[in-house]
């Protein structure tokens, strides 16, 4: 047992108040166990690392049992697995990154039984001529989603086929899997057709609640919402789309870092402005804060995530960080290392900080 796993188990003695919450958190209904677990790495300055579709497929493989990417550099799943329901709301089997459905659920299934968790974003095809997500030139779907019965009509069967997915992840003795779900996200930005050009805060806001009323209907009892925009400038700027605090759990943020010029120091930058934001938030509204989204594609450095990732968003209380997929079939697109890669060396003592927590880890995190 290295020096870290003993720190971690010790922790709820040093702190003197964890230890009863533990005992506790058997009797709570899995989403908030689920909350109290991602209030357990915040308050305890941990930070869960994520990576999308980790276990489904990964940078020269796909679709082989118990591999990934991340275990191959660090001997552990991440702690955290996001995976994108595109598609879902189509009736179509796959995602639009050819994930099969199934396979989702049984991946989900599989990470909460080894202690991680599951994220869920929401890559969704319009609902008035079923374009892309990034279908952006007509700034009117948003708008007919809430006014026009028909489109109105279309946007409830999707939104119901993501409810039966939702209440369909169950583990082994039948019991719900509570997930992180974070629907419109990057929506401070303009290449989605829920963006900031291509709708108003107001009618943004009812989309949200549009969208929290059919999952409330449909009895999604296990999801914790995460609220996600891209960076922002300042705090009014990351709330003035904010749908509410009874329909939020989690002040997200997405926030990639470029290559080139002075590109690290922007990242920086932005991320200071936007996790600056999504943590006052969090503290005046009485949430959780995630790093939602980022990662720098084909990881081009000797040391990004111990001298620029960890020092960045180590300042904020977040709860777990989330890079993007590895691709299986486009070998450029990827953001956690493999296996020779050549940021390797570098994620193994960002996997050994005392500050991330992967997989095994996550299982002391009660
Ligand atoms: C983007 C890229 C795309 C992918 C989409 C949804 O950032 O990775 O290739 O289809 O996310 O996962």
């Amino acid at each position: 047992m290295n020096r870290k796993y003993l720190l971690l188990m010790a922790l709820p003695l040093m702190l003197g108040c964890s230890s009863k919450k533990a005992e506790n958190t058997a009797d709570l209904s899995p989403k908030e166990a689920l909350r109290s677990r991602l209030d357990s790495l915040q308050s305890r300055g941990l930070i869960a690392f994520g990576h999308a579709d980790d276990t489904a497929y990964g940078h020269s493989w796909a679709w082989d049992e118990g591999k990934s990417d991340v275990k191959s550099v660090t001997g552990d799943y991440p702690a955290v697995i996001n995976w994108d329901l595109g598609g879902i709301e189509k009736g179509d089997a796959e995602n639009l990154d050819g994930v099969p459905f199934e396979h989702m659920r049984k991946e989900i299934i599989a990470q909460a039984s080894r202690g991680g968790i599951n994220v869920l974003s929401w890559h969704t095809v319009n609902p008035v001529n079923g374009g892309d997500s990034w279908q952006c030139s007509d700034t009117t779907i948003v708008s007919r989603l809430l006014n026009d019965s028909t489109v109105q009509a279309e946007f409830d069967t999707q939104m119901t086929r993501v409810a039966v997915f939702l209440n369909s992840l169950t583990d082994a003795s039948g019991e719900k899997i509570a997930v992180v779900f974070r629907p419109w996200h990057e929506h401070t930005g303009n290449w989605f057709w829920w963006g900031a050009a291509q709708s108003t805060p107001e009618d943004y806001k009812a989309l949200w609640k549009k969208t929290r009323e059919i999952a409330d209907r449909e009895g999604v009892d296990n999801v914790l919402w995460a609220y996600s925009p891209d960076r922002v400038k300042n705090y009014d700027q990351y709330m003035e789309r904010y749908p509410g605090d009874e329909l939020v759990d989690i002040m997200g943020a997405d926030v990639y870092c470029y290559t080139g010029g002075n590109s690290i120091e922007v990242f920086v930058n932005a991320v200071d402005s936007t996790l600056g934001a999504a943590t006052k938030a969090a503290q005046e509204h009485g949430k959780l804060v995630a790093f939602t989204e980022t990662g720098l594609e084909g990881i081009p450095s000797d040391d990004w995530w111990t001298q620029v990732l960890l020092p960045t968003i180590g300042k904020y209380p977040v709860s777990y960080v989330v890079v993007w997929r590895n691709a299986h079939d486009k070998p450029d697109h990827y953001f956690a290392p493999w296996e020779g890669q050549q940021s390797e060396q570098d994620f193994k003592k960002f996997h050994a900080s005392p500050k991330t927590v992967f997989a095994k880890e996550m299982n002391e995190i009660r």
